[in-house]
């Protein structure tokens, strides 16, 4: 018995669990997320169409590719994806979130706008294998109406698209920087701040053709970085930067997700402290908490209130929990360097999953 992902090439946080089990070498085997998988593995385990999903060699189910990602680092043995260093750490859990919950709104908006008819021929291809390309396309065009059915959730509209693009494309000269200089964000070992980058920019911005032409053309370390970064098996290599050093060139990546992310998930503490008011530990907590103003790029938009954000934020507002005396106060100096002092101060409502799903703990 080996381990089992059940992914997809087209998934973006698929992207994100492959280039980690790669990265760390462990033998895995893929099975592609068709129909019948989410049919006979999928939602009997997971209780929802959801993906990636780990399967140990002991048959227990993880999904969640953060806690994928834990998972393997409690139990395999190998280096850290996780620097030891309290600022890296910081900036390593930053990154994640930043990728997984921020910069998803790009990774959406290049799919389905530039890349809508290669999109649903690659649903058609992972759903239904079975089928011919012409039906595969049809069926694609259906299984796929979900996922754009997400797009105005997650703000992305008319209104707001000009600087979406206009900021993701700030991010790739910032990250393309970086990348000049570094293998990765915190030297020549990828971290788990890596990976979060890895799955909106690897499997949309990279793989959908016509975005893979935009970041090739404006930004061809980060194309190189997807890369190397997805590479596959081989011999674990590598160390983050000496001296918990902070490059130069990730500030101003920091500073973006100080001054686009973190507002909104200040508003979502918010919301999440008033609705949790008068509800019990244990209690589900729902997928989105209503909806509230942001703002991208200057301009304003309108999106859902996302809760599961902030069990991402909570690791690392757990992170800062965890430190004292010299590492507390670097740390604190970097966060205010950076525009993120508020990260210090704010009090998230406890979070935990629980059979797959946010609950208050
Ligand atoms: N935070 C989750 C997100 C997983 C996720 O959203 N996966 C997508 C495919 S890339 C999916 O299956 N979405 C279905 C849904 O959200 O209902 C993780 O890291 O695993």
């Amino acid at each position: 018995m080996t381990y089992q992902l059940l992914a997809a090439p087209l998934s973006l946080y698929s992207g994100k669990a492959r280039g980690f089990l790669r990265w760390k070498n462990i033998p895995y085997r893929e099975v592609l997320s068709s129909r019948s998988v989410y049919e006979s593995e999928i939602l009997p385990r997971v209780g929802m169409p959801i993906i990636p999903v780990m399967i140990t060699p002991d048959d227990q189910t993880v999904q969640d590719t953060t806690d994928i990602i834990d998972y393997i680092e409690a139990n395999e043995d190998g280096p850290s994806v996780y620097p030891a260093g309290p600022k890296q750490k910081l900036g390593a859990l930053i990154f994640e979130t930043f990728g997984d919950e921020w910069l998803l709104i790009a990774a959406m908006h290049y799919r389905w706008r530039y890349n809508k008819e290669y999109a649903w021929g690659e649903f058609g291809k992972t759903a239904f294998p079975e089928l011919a390309p012409g039906e595969q396309f049809e069926a694609g065009k259906k299984a796929a109406a979900m996922f754009m059915g997400f797009l105005p959730m997650l703000g992305i509209t008319e209104d707001t698209m000009g600087a979406i693009e206009s900021s993701y494309e700030k991010f790739l000269s910032l990250f393309d920087t970086h990348l000049q200089t570094h293998d990765f964000l915190f030297g020549s070992r990828p971290s788990v701040g890596d990976y979060g980058l890895l799955g909106p920019l690897y499997a949309h911005n990279y793989r959908d053709p016509a975005s893979g032409e935009i970041m090739e053309k404006l930004a061809p370390n980060v194309a190189s970085w997807c890369r190397r970064t997805h590479a596959p098996q081989h011999p674990l290599s590598g160390d983050f930067l000496k001296g918990d050093e902070i490059p130069q060139t990730l500030i101003p990546l920091l500073e973006m997700f100080a001054r686009e992310q973190l507002p909104i998930l200040l508003d979502t503490v918010q919301y999440l402290q008033d609705w949790a008011k008068d509800k019990t530990s244990g209690t589900d907590v729902p997928r989105a908490l209503g909806v509230h103003d942001f703002q991208i790029d200057g301009v304003d938009g309108t999106r859902a209130v996302i809760p599961y954000s902030l069990w991402m934020l909570q690791r690392v507002t757990d992170h800062l929990d965890s430190l004292s005396g010299d590492d507390k106060a670097t740390t604190t100096a970097l966060l205010d360097s950076i525009g993120a002092g508020a990260l210090t101060k704010i009090n998230i409502p406890r979070l935990a999953r629980k059979n797959f799903k946010l609950i208050l703990a």
